[in-house]
């Protein structure tokens, strides 16, 4: 049996109290009290006790003297259920306190900041998130020894221009705060930590001021909604008035995105017109984003279950992608039909619909179109998205550029005219021209991804442009008649629109295919790809997988298609002897094998691996982390074991992990039989040592989930490499959780000493050049005394990417990669 917290809380401060440690950490023990014995370690100069189940602080905190930081905070969103601390008062004793310095104090159950916070002058890391704060005070200047700000969640609109006498503050955490000044989403940082882009941040303020900003006075409207729900028509009566005599009543299917302007007295909308066949689902995710007017369209048409099945799936890739943004749920072909839904209950599981009676519209007749004019401007003049503030020079570039775009058609935009077009303008640093091009990609104005050097070598996209070129090719029926292969030669023929997609651009969208993960080149068939979205259904003939496996599976309230397909596109070097269809693969690493299969109408990914018992439970991991990486943030499906002996019985994984750290066995039915499950013996054959470790880092992070007691679920003897991140992890801080931790860079260092013998192995190739040419960039941001998470990100990733290429060869430094692409994720 594992420790109670109580019990865990008190040997830990034993222990510190033993060893005189400066340091005590009780974060996510769901503590409700602390422990007395804890005010007898009156040497403590840092205490952690994030993720409690506090509701207050004791006053005898006056004796811990020497204290310099204290962290009392809570992530913001934790699970329902999970402990977070709900401290509304701290007492007066705390601002006594001569050394304190840092105090996290984010997302707790203050009315508001406590004033004699500002009184204190020496703070060095303030956490102030989810305090409805409107504005900060100007005494902030006066903490000049300030590093450290996390605002998330608040409700700042702006920031007193003061702030930029904060010469020492290296980070701030300004996410979801209405912010009426435009920044680059990637600046604001997380949602409960900072980017280290403050000095960046407090730039752009000054430069803002000194040259005057105009509002954008633009909203994205994305048009969403099945395939021939009426989209593109709908949008042509409300743009262009085709109703009635003009409508005509053709079949034309969007291509990927069409995007169009209207404008209004104070404010233009840049409707977004997403094709609305599946496949174009897959680069939703590029493009769908927050603070836009969502049109959801359901066709009136259509009955009520398929209406009201497609109507969720919507609004859940809209929570994924847009957040909080607004959607009108619009019925289309009206003149006939009466869309039949039940609004309420949609409403009650989406607050983001908006609270209106449904708008009943149909082009053909011109009916409702004129309501939803008059609400779409309404709806779309109260976001702040609307009236936010962006640098005179840098609106001016971006109307240049929408200009060019649609006057001039423009396809990409080279680098060089870019930047000369900014110059124009006034905007002559480099570093001000990168900004303004990240704004720009995230108001999709155009696409440039600047952390992938070989499409950031490709210049700036029109996405339209891009996304059209795309979208004929994977449309294209050749393709799915060939069984889901194409060869580039081809593409000449699909892209017969010369003027449009000329020969020295085809290669561009082919490679944008890629970066979209919707294709891949056959290795060893040069220049040939699969499509998986073109594979034939059928499955083929599989062998010996009718014996048990070990099998796992992944539940999704919506499962797209394109989970899959990506799956295959990014493990395509592992599939094995060509065993490829739509809903399936099966892979071969080692000397095992894995069948991964979806069941799209179930909402179900099937995995199950065969082959040597010692190995088969990291390919099981590997194919795990695979779909982690795919499923981001936003998808988190529920994931299910099956026990060997029962195969039939599929036992919720989280649940059996909990279990296990208290019971031995699980007793179950199966198939009208009571049965007995040794739950060590199940999860041995799943968790692998470094899963382990993952978990327990987890557990340091999210507040409340149970900690383990010691090696409970796993008999496993623990690697070296989890040897090393287990006692990273344990101490005060998520010490792993940073780029300049040893530990890390440890990792780093056998990555690079593994690239370099893979060198000596390989002739002369252009593989070789670039793993050279990734390996020197990560050598140099490794000896930068700042490295940069992002450059890390690139070299290992683009490591990763030549070590796949080289297949079997290649593989020990993929998996090191791999690891170290996982830890890089798992960072703020
Ligand atoms: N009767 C009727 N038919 C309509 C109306 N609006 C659209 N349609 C028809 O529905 C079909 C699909 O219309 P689109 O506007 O192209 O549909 P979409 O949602 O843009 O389709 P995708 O671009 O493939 O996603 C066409 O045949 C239209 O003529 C309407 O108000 N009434
Ligand atoms: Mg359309």
């Amino acid at each position: 049996m594992s420790k109670t917290p109580e019990e865990t809380a008190l040997e830990r401060i034993r222990e510190a109290k033993k060893s005189e440690a400066g340091t005590l950490d009780l974060k996510e023990l769901g503590l409700k009290d602390l422990p007395e014995e804890l005010w007898e370690l009156t040497n403590l100069k840092e205490l952690h006790l994030q993720g409690n189940n506090l509701s207050a602080l004791s006053a005898k905190i006056a004796d811990f003297v020497n204290l310099s930081s204290l962290d009392i905070s809570n992530e913001p969103f934790a699970r329902p259920g999970r402990p977070r601390n709900r401290i509304a008062r701290l007492p007066d004793e705390l601002w006594k306190l001569p050394e304190l310095r840092k105090l996290n104090i984010s997302f707790n159950a203050f009315a508001e900041i406590p004033d004699t916070l500002w009184q204190k002058k020496g703070w060095e890391l303030l956490g102030l998130g989810g305090f409805k704060l409107a504005s900060l005070p100007p005494e902030i200047v006066q903490l000049q020894n300030l590093t450290t700000l996390y605002l998330s969640g608040n409700q700042l609109a702006s920031l007193p221009p003061e702030i930029v006498q904060l010469q020492n503050l290296t980070d701030i955490g300004l996410h979801g705060n209405p912010l009426e000044i435009a920044l680059p989403t990637r600046w604001l940082g997380s949602q409960y930590f900072g980017n280290n882009e403050a000095q960046k941040i407090l730039a752009y303020y000054k430069e803002l001021d000194e040259e005057g900003g105009n509002p954008l006075g633009e909203v994205r409207v994305m048009v969403v909604g099945e395939a021939n729900a009426g989209k593109t028509k709908l949008l042509r009566a409300l743009l262009k008035g085709e109703v009635g005599e003009s409508f005509v009543d053709a079949r034309n299917p969007t291509d990927g995105i069409e995007v169009n302007t209207f404008g209004g007295d104070d404010i233009a909308l840049r409707f977004w017109d997403f094709g609305g066949q599946e496949i174009m689902h897959a680069t939703h995710r590029f493009f769908l984003s927050r603070r836009c007017v969502y049109i959801l369209a359901a066709d009136s048409s259509q009955d009520r279950d398929y209406n009201e099945e497609k109507i969720e799936y919507w609004l859940e890739l809209i929570k994924f992608f847009g957040g909080d943004s607004p959607v009108m749920l619009v019925a289309t072909k009206a003149e006939q039909f009466s869309l039949d839904v039940n609004q309420s209950r949609l409403q009650e599981k989406y607050p983001n619909l908006v609270k209106s009676p449904i708008l009943h519209t149909s082009a053909k007749s011109g009916q409702g179109i004129q309501e939803l004019h008059k609400s779409l401007f309404e709806l779309a003049k109260k976001l702040p998205t609307a009236s936010v503030i962006l640098p005179k020079s840098f609106l001016a570039v971006k109307d240049a550029l929408e200009k060019m775009k649609e006057d001039e058609k423009v396809k990409v935009i080279e680098d060089a005219i870019y930047r000369k077009l900014c110059a124009e303008n006034g905007i002559s640093e480099e570093e001000r021209q990168d900004t303004l091009l990240q704004l720009l990609h995230d108001m999709g104005v155009v696409l440039h991804y600047e952390d992938d050097e070989r499409l950031s070598d490709f210049g700036i996209l029109n996405p339209d442009w891009a996304t059209g070129g795309v979208y004929k090719i994977v449309t294209n029926t050749k393709i799915k008649e060939s069984r889901g292969r194409f060869a580039l030669r081809q593409v000449e023929e699909f892209l017969n629109d010369k003027e449009k997609y000329p020969p020295s651009m085809r290669r561009r969208i082919v490679d944008l295919m890629k970066k979209f993960e919707l294709s891949y080149e056959i290795p060893l068939e040069k220049d040939t790809f699969i499509l998986p979205s073109a594979l034939p259904a059928d499955q083929p003939a599989l062998d010996g997988w009718d014996k048990p496996a070990m099998t796992f599976e992944y539940r999704y309230r919506i499962l797209q298609v394109n989970v899959l397909h990506r799956f295959m596109v990014t493990n395509n070097d592992l599939i094995s002897g060509g065993q490829i269809w739509y809903s399936g693969v099966v892979l071969k690493k080692g000397d095992n094998q894995c069948l991964v299969r979806a069941d799209f109408r179930d909402k179900k990914i099937n995995i199950k691996v065969k082959g040597v018992e010692e190995t088969r439970k990291d390919f099981l991991y590997f194919i795990r982390t695979q779909f982690e990486r795919i499923h981001g943030e936003e998808v988190k499906p529920d994931e299910y074991i099956y026990p060997a002996q029962y195969p039939e019985l599929p036992l919720r994984f989280d649940d059996m992990k909990t279990l296990a750290k208290s019971e031995k066995d699980y007793k179950a039915v199966y198939k009208g039989q009571a049965v007995t499950i040794n739950l060590r013996e199940l999860l041995d054959g799943f968790v692998t040592a470094e899963e382990r470790h993952e978990d327990e880092k987890r557990d340091e992070k999210e507040p409340g989930r149970e900690r383990g007691g010691s090696n409970t679920y796993i008999n496993n003897t623990i690697n070296v490499q989890g040897d090393m991140m287990g006692n990273a992890t344990v101490g005060n801080e998520n010490m792993i959780s940073s780029i300049t931790n040893p530990a890390f860079k440890e990792e780093l260092g056998k990555l690079t000493k593994e690239v370099k013998s893979l060198l000596q192995k390989l002739e002369d190739t252009p593989n070789k050049e670039e793993l050279k040419e990734n390996l020197e960039n990560l050598q140099e941001e490794m000896e930068r005394p700042k490295p940069r998470k992002k450059f890390y990100q690139v070299s290992v990733e683009g490591l990763a990417q030549s070590a796949r290429n080289l297949n079997e060869v290649g593989k020990p430094v993929l998996e090191l990669a791999m690891t170290i692409i996982k830890l890089l994720h798992s960072m703020p």
